[in-house]
């Protein structure tokens, strides 16, 4: 799966529309007056976080957008209609950065549903009428109706995830992500089988959650073996990580450390992260074999080990419970995190 998830596009918010320059006339009617109305204001653009929508992948077709611009005033003191709002959807997580050489982040689209006015359109310009005075009573000026603003921006969207698949190369991750999701991704007898990052969405006891394979990590990615870490951005936003440790591999405890000294040398707090961790292919251990790894894992990482075997679909019912009881404490602690921010403004 090649996914897109960087995209530039131009945005540009209404002009006002021009004050109109009128005068009354009715027959009969002896002395007419300026009657010119103001002009409508210009359309706003702004960005809207939905659900349903995993890419920037629309982007790359349509890269110009331009709120219209207000109506101009009319006679009879009529203002011009509003222009409307240009309302870009975006997908959960995506970030809006400026052009320039930092990539200043402007915006950060975190929940569904939420909105950005980016770009305000432009004032609508006033029309005659509003200039008579006791001593103009005839006046002609107006104005044209203020201008929008233009932007060139850069979306950049992480994969939302809520589960990041973590481990070696082999160590089962993408067997684990088709047996409990509706992806299919490719799976191999070989290291790096998985080349993309690859999504798949799990329904388990009622609760859905979006579970995201990367490719596998080695010793040194950090320095850029393998295929390096760049794939970890990621599962930076992701609450929970699972970590799948191979069973049938010679040292599990160190595929373990080497893992966890990855994510170390990463930073951005993935060492923080809840982990949660499965030893895969346990239908080829016996029992005193897989006892022995059990109990070395739980001495070196100190957390429960769920053993499970994706292709016969064994341990999967704990392990998965096990994932939905910490998302739902990872949400409550946001929540209440969020109850400090401010909210998010342009000026
Ligand atoms: N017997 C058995 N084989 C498994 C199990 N899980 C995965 N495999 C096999 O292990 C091999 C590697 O599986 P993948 O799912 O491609 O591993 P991965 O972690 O995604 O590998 P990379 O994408 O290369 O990092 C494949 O041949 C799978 O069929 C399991 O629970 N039991
Ligand atoms: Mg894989």
């Amino acid at each position: 799966m090649h996914f897109l998830d960087q995209a530039k596009i131009f945005v540009r918010s209404g002009a006002g529309g021009p004050g109109a320059v009128s005068f009354r006339r009715e027959k009969f009617v002896e002395f007419g007056g300026p009657d010119g109305g103001d002009g409508g204001k210009g359309g706003d653009v702004v960005f809207e976080a939905v659900p349903g929508l995993n890419t920037l992948i629309d982007f790359r077709y349509t890269q110009h957008f331009r709120a219209p611009r207000g109506k101009g005033g009319s006679g009879s003191n009529r203002t011009g209609a509003g222009g409307e709002d240009l309302v870009i959807k975006v997908p959960v997580g995506t970030q809006i950065l400026a052009d320039d050489e930092e990539r200043t982040l402007l915006a950060d689209l975190t929940k569904v549903g939420q909105r950005i006015v980016f770009l305000k359109g432009g004032m609508g310009g006033r029309g005659n009428a509003s200039y008579k005075t006791s001593t103009n009573r005839a006046p002609r000026q107006h104005q044209t109706g203020e201008a929008g603003e233009e932007m060139w921006v850069w979306l950049r969207l992480k994969l939302l995830a809520d589960v990041g698949l973590l481990g070696l190369p082999n160590a089962g991750k993408s067997t684990f992500l088709n047996s409990v999701s509706n992806a299919s991704a490719k799976v191999g007898d070989y290291p790096f089988t998985t080349l993309q990052p690859q999504l798949g969405v799990v329904r388990h006891k009622g609760r859905e959650f979006v579970v995201a394979d990367i490719p596998g990590l080695i010793e040194g990615a950090a320095e850029g073996a393998g295929i390096g870490d760049r794939f970890l951005g990621h599962v930076e936003r992701t609450r929970v990580l699972l970590h799948l440790i191979d069973g049938s591999a010679d040292d599990p405890v160190e595929a373990w450390r080497v893992v966890r000294g990855e994510l170390e040398s990463y930073g951005a707090g993935l060492d923080d992260k809840t982990e949660i961790i499965g030893l895969t292919k346990a239908d080829l251990l016996d029992d005193k074999k897989r006892t022995k790894i059990l109990k070395a894992l739980d001495k070196e990482t100190g957390s429960r080990i769920f053993p499970i075997s994706a292709p016969l679909e064994e341990g999967m019912e704990p392990l998965l419970d096990a994932i939905i009881q910490s998302l739902g404490e990872a949400a409550a602690e946001e929540s209440l995190e969020a109850e400090d921010e401010r909210p998010w403004s342009p000026l």
